[in-house]
């Protein structure tokens, strides 16, 4: 006789299996922090996987489009340097090899191919997040749920949710404005935060006002700290150090702004968007906004950018919106993408 549950059996296990759940969930005093904050779960549906890029559709790429004025292009990504570059505590710069050069045919080891062409070969070990990038919405969480309310068990052996892979099938475009909250608030020479600077979510709009900037609902927002060009100078104002870098800071009224504003994606020239160490109510935490923005509201966050040249020419032209073109690659399972976004003005 083929085995019939019960409806009492049914309702107890599912009781069962709810408490389990209950019972497992990882509390953090991520969760105390966020418990009053905006959470996108389910707005996209059960199993979205691009979180708010989901708003930028073709009117927004049209809205970019409407931005263009005079043509010109900025590319943003900073150099990728064999073996030197602005990482996180962990990572390593990229590594780059060549694999064949001429020394190979040089040696004998290889003959030209007939008709005498030769060619050059090279390899790269990096990180993923080490130059420039686009981080996947499963790349950070707390707890043990990452974006979308799926177990933190997907990101074992490549990412099964939320990978950044999605994002490349996808790509990014639509229209940016610039906030350069280090011309606006920062040194007089440089225009560059100092390093500790918490930014809030006044200091946006505050820099937004000054610049004549109107930020527009669904906009992607570039924030320029001015901290990342540190790296490279043999006598910064400031030494480098990703620890101490300025950047956003945690508050409810910035997370309801950027929900109300829809925002879909954040680019900054710091490491983590965010001031990496923060002490909130006698607690310190590290990159919360991580955990707010990518894992509970689902907004994309872009790294290491080079906005110095962009926010240059904008001071001169007075032209702080223009349309981004960001593609990650479509690193299949993968925490985050290399990418070269493109600001057309
Ligand atoms: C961390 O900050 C850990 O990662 P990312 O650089 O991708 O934001």
């Amino acid at each position: 006789m083929p085995f019939k549950p019960s409806l009492l059996a049914l309702c107890t296990g599912t009781l069962i299996a709810g408490l389990s759940t209950v019972a497992l969930a990882q509390q953090t005093p991520m969760d105390t922090l966020q418990s009053n904050a905006p959470n996108n779960w389910g707005k996209w549906g059960e199993d979205d996987q691009v979180g708010a890029l989901n708003y930028l559709g073709e009117d927004q790429v049209k809205n970019g489009a409407g931005t263009i004025k005079s043509g010109k292009t900025f590319t943003l990504q900073i150099p990728m340097t064999s073996g030197s570059g602005p990482v996180f505590p962990g990572r390593v710069p990229t590594q780059h090899f060549m694999a064949t050069d001429a020394g190979v045919y040089k040696a004998g080891k290889a003959e030209p191919s007939p008709g005498g062409m030769k060619y050059s070969d090279d390899v790269a070990f990096m990180y993923l997040q080490g130059t420039t990038h686009v981080d996947g919405l499963a790349h950070a969480w707390y707890g043990n749920q990452i974006y979308g309310g799926k177990g933190e068990e997907t990101s074992v052996h490549g990412h099964s949710h939320a990978d950044v892979g999605e994002i490349g099938e996808k790509g990014i475009v639509g229209r940016a404005v610039l906030l350069d909250v280090g011309r606006h608030m920062g040194s007089d020479d440089l225009h560059r935060l100092p390093t500790n600077t918490c930014i809030n979510l006044e200091d946006l709009e505050a820099t937004a006002e000054a610049q004549g900037t109107t930020i527009n609902k669904r906009d992607i927002l570039v924030i320029r700290t001015g901290s990342i060009a540190r790296f490279w100078e043999e006598e910064p104002d400031e030494e480098w150090n990703a620890m101490n870098e300025p950047g956003l800071c945690h508050s409810n009224e910035l997370l309801s702004w950027l929900d109300e504003m829809e925002t879909p994606m954040i680019a900054t020239d710091n490491i983590a968007v965010e001031k990496v160490v923060q002490e909130i109510d006698g607690q310190t935490y590290i990159i919360p906004l991580h955990g707010a923005l990518m894992r509970d509201m689902g907004v994309v966050l872009s790294e290491i950018l080079w906005l110095d040249d962009l926010a240059a020419d904008s001071a001169e032209d007075g032209q702080y919106s223009f349309m981004l073109v960001a593609a990650p690659l479509k690193v299949e399972q993968g925490t985050g993408s290399p990418v070269n976004p493109v600001a057309i003005k």
